[in-house]
């Protein structure tokens, strides 16, 4: 087992409490594997997957709600807030949804009332629990001048299905932080997009109160301006800004290379000065960002280890694979 005697290093939740919560993406194996570490390190934690539509309800009106429970009383027992992570998606969101008996596309009502149902029945289960949801995750299209990716929701409802689903969760709980959430949200052009349609839900009035950057970022991109200004575009919609789904991954995204069994000293290096910058831009901007959550707590399990390319094993974090802080720890504590 990894689990190693956290004892003697100091906590980083704790050591950022005056600015911002820390959080990990954890999953029904993490949660054990790396209980100790999330324990002493993380006030806040998010569902990889486990509350994704499909895990909730693979088939129409069967909800699965065994493993959401196991993290929502790992996280009270721990006195750990719960981020909700992600009602409507184009991914891991099953076909019944979309479709008729007959397999044609089902139509805007039905798919409506099929959301509503989803969303209200989801947020209000985990009402008392669950204080900020993703709302709606990643609609905005990365290249051409289209705003929004094509999708089912897309297709079977129309561009107000986004709209829709923050009205939906607000009803759920009127309490709940609603959030949009998208990768690639420091590029200039999706940054745009980005803001383009998030100003909109603001100037209609939906439900909205915070911008998810998943910040999936690496050694060399994005660089320290683009993020800047970023967040400072965003803060200009007067909403709270998150950094939901962090991790820096050791190989830019066109680099397909296998061959490497652990980070060379030049990858800890520098990920460990990048670590520094970006935390340094977070604590320069905590008046607007609320939280900085890593898509995972330590280097023995992240989802990139199978993206983008599958089976390549790689080191995001700033804890190793026994759990120990890497220099990348270090420099993220010296403030
Ligand atoms: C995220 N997509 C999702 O929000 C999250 O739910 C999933 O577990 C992992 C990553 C990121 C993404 C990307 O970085 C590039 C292309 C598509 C999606």
């Amino acid at each position: 087992m990894t689990q190693r005697n956290q004892d003697k290093i100091p906590s980083l939740y704790e050591k950022y409490k005056d600015h911002f919560f820390i959080g990990a993406a954890v999953n029904q194996d993490t949660i054990d594997s790396q209980q100790e570490l999330l324990k002493k390190h993380f006030n806040s934690i998010t569902a990889e997957n486990e509350m994704k539509f499909e895990k909730l309800q693979p088939e129409e009106e069967k909800f699965t709600f065994a493993v959401a429970d196991k993290l929502v009383s790992f996280a009270k027992e721990n006195q750990k807030l719960v981020r909700g992570h992600t009602l409507v998606w184009h991914n891991q969101t099953p076909d019944w949804i979309f479709t008729n008996k007959n397999g044609s596309l089902a139509d805007r009502k039905t798919v409506l009332e099929r959301m509503n149902s989803h969303i209200s029945t989801v947020v209000k289960r985990y009402k008392d629990s669950i204080y900020c949801w993703d709302v709606v995750n990643e609609v905005i299209a990365d290249e051409g001048q289209n705003l929004l990716r094509e999708s089912k929701w897309l297709e079977a409802i129309g561009e107000d299905f986004i709209d829709r689903a923050f009205e939906f969760a607000h009803q759920a709980d009127p309490n709940a932080l609603l959030f949009y959430n998208d990768y690639n949200e420091s590029h200039p052009q999706k940054r745009e997009k980005i803001y383009t349609l998030v100003k909109g839900l603001v100037d209609r009035d939906v439900p909205i109160h915070g911008v998810g950057l998943q910040a999936h970022w690496n050694l060399s991109g994005p660089s320290y301006d683009n993020i800047r200004q970023a967040i400072e575009k965003y803060a200009t919609l007067g909403l709270q800004i998150q950094l939901t789904e962090m991790d820096v991954s050791v190989f830019d995204f066109d680099d397909r290379r296998k061959d490497l069994t652990e980070p060379t000293e030049d990858m800890e290096a520098i990920q460990a000065e990048r670590y520094e910058g970006f935390f340094n831009i977070f604590r320069e901007y905590s008046d607007v960002i609320t939280g900085v959550t890593f898509w995972g707590a330590a280097d023995d399990y992240t989802w990139l280890s199978d993206f983008p390319v599958k089976g390549r094993k790689n080191w995001p974090f700033v804890f190793d694979e026994k759990h120990q802080p890497k220099p990348s720890f270090w420099k993220i504590m010296q403030f």
